[in-house]
């Protein structure tokens, strides 16, 4: 499966790296891509192990807003 996240607030490469990596660490993610000039994030996921609520979770941990 694939999911396309709006993050608000990313704007330097240290902000792509906390979200990348808060994603990275769950399990069944397979692929994740930030596109910081939209504050896009693209996601690659195994549906049976993680949801899109876990992700939005993840990347609010780390202090960003989601659209
Ligand atoms: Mo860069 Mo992101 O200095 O919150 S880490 S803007």
């Amino acid at each position: 499966m694939q999911t396309t996240i709006d993050v608000q607030g990313m704007t330097c490469g240290h902000c792509k790296s906390s979200v990348e990596g808060s994603l990275k660490e769950l399990n069944g993610i397979t692929a994740v891509e930030v596109d910081l000039s939209t504050g896009k994030v693209a996601v690659t996921y195994e549906e049976e192990k993680v949801t899109v609520e876990d992700m939005r979770e993840a990347i609010e941990e780390q202090g960003y807003d989601i659209a």
